[in-house]
């Protein structure tokens, strides 16, 4: 309303099936003729890739189509398992790989932009140095394609060797090898790369970009343009890398610690239904029951809410546990299924169909590239409100 930012919202009927549009991506925020190339920037082992994922899975969340396009990976099909001097900057033939290898990641990229629904695509490589960085823009000039350059920046010399103890150490690139030796290596990729690295500048003023220096210590942004690329900024700045567990469950009323309510952990509103057994639901409304199970992702309930509606609102939620050290989050099954399907990354299809059962604690814990599941079953009868697609509940 004061006019900062202004998502459209779709006026959708309620009791339709709400379907994702390439207008709105049932985001409700105007997309149309969107398309953003993320351009990573930064030396090896500065969190590139991870944040690279971490933003595909959040705007997938969000149905907002976005897809990385990594060069290690275009690389290792001309150059497998590389020592540090292919990345010498002196050495004529790993340059030319290394060019070939960002060419056809690009070309991807354009293709798949051309292809249709994209969105969002996320360049993963160092691009470090500024002539990379003008010859993508030129590519992304050349396609109408927005360009938002993300340089992580870190100078604690113990993260970065823990970093390459983590992920780069294991990496295909060093298959087979001695991790000792691999992470020699590694540093010495890194000082080959440290000999050109051209960090973002006063001479790239004109350019859409975000500095997050030191795990998000410092941010510098310049020259934001539109809602989504907000979006992916605001993200950015609420991400941070501190080892802690999310843990989910639907029992609290036992715990004596302090609690915070949030009403945007309300469970999924069933509007008419609301009240009324599956057995009910399906004498009473049977087209409205079957069009659930056909698509119950979409479906809003006649005057309530779609598992779809429930992600929006749920949008602040996410940040906020980004933003969080250790936490329990306690509420009904849908809005869990919504906020585990996050941070394990479950497609639209699954999500509304997993089970979430009582009495049981969920604790997931974030690790470099993926999250740790385990479940906790605490030694207490309890019905089941889990109904499978297409019957009606176990229990009433
Ligand atoms: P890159 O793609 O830059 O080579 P990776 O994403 O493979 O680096 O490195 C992952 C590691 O970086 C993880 O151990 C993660 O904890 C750490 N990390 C994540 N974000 C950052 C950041 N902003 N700065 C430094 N390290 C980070
Ligand atoms: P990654 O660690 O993500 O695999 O280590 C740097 C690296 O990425 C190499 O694998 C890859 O060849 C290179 O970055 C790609 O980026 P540049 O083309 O910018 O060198």
């Amino acid at each position: 309303e004061d006019g900062y930012f202004k998502p459209q919202m779709r006026k959708v009927p309620t009791g339709e099936l709400m379907q994702p549009s390439r207008k709105t991506n049932g985001y409700g925020v105007q997309a149309e003729d969107t398309r953003i190339c993320v351009v990573m920037v930064g030396l090896p082992a500065r969190g590139k890739s991870l944040i690279a994922q971490k933003v595909v899975r959040y705007l997938g969340w969000l149905s907002i189509p976005a897809k990385t396009f990594n060069v290690g990976q275009y690389r290792r099909s001309n150059t497998p398992t590389p020592t540090a001097e292919f990345f010498d900057t002196s050495n004529a033939e790993g340059e030319r790989l290394r060019r070939v290898a960002a060419e056809a990641a690009v070309d991807d990229m354009i293709r798949w932009f051309a292809a249709g629904s994209g969105i969002i695509a996320i360049l993963d490589a160092t691009n470090s140095t500024k002539d990379r960085r003008r010859w993508i823009q030129e590519r992304c000039d050349a396609e109408g394609i927005e360009t938002l350059y993300v340089e992580s920046k870190c100078d604690d010399e113990d993260l970065i060797m823990s970093n390459i103890l983590e992920v780069k150490t294991t990496s295909p690139d060093y298959k087979g090898q001695d991790p000792e030796k691999a992470a020699q290596d590694f540093r010495n990729r890194i000082k080959n790369y440290e000999k050109v690295y051209e960090t973002i500048d006063e001479d790239e003023s004109h350019m859409t970009y975000v500095k997050l220096i030191n795990v998000g210590k410092q941010v510098i942004i310049n020259r934001i343009q539109d809602y989504l690329q907000s979006r992916v900024v605001y993200y950015l700045m609420n991400l941070h890398i501190k080892p802690r567990s999310i843990w989910l469950s639907r029992t609290a009323r036992f715990l004596e610690y302090e609690k915070l309510e949030w009403k945007a952990l309300d469970e999924l509103d069933s509007g008419v239904c609301d009240g009324l057994t599956y057995a009910e639901i399906a004498e009473q409304y049977p087209e409205d029951f079957k069009q659930r199970d056909d698509d119950k992702y979409n479906y809003r309930y006649l005057g309530g809410e779609s598992y779809r509606d429930v992600v929006i609102r749920l949008e602040p939620i996410i940040m906020e546990l980004e933003r969080s050290e250790n936490i329990l989050i306690v509420t009904h099954q849908a809005i869990l299924r919504c906020i585990y399907a996050y941070f394990m990354n479950v497609p639209q299809e699954r999500s509304p169909w997993m089970e979430v059962p009582l009495h049981t604690l969920i604790k997931l814990t974030p690790k470099a590239y993926s999250t740790i599941e385990e479940r906790l079953k605490a030694d207490i009868p309890a019905v089941s409100t889990f109904r499978e697609k297409g019957s009606l509940a176990k229990h009433q």
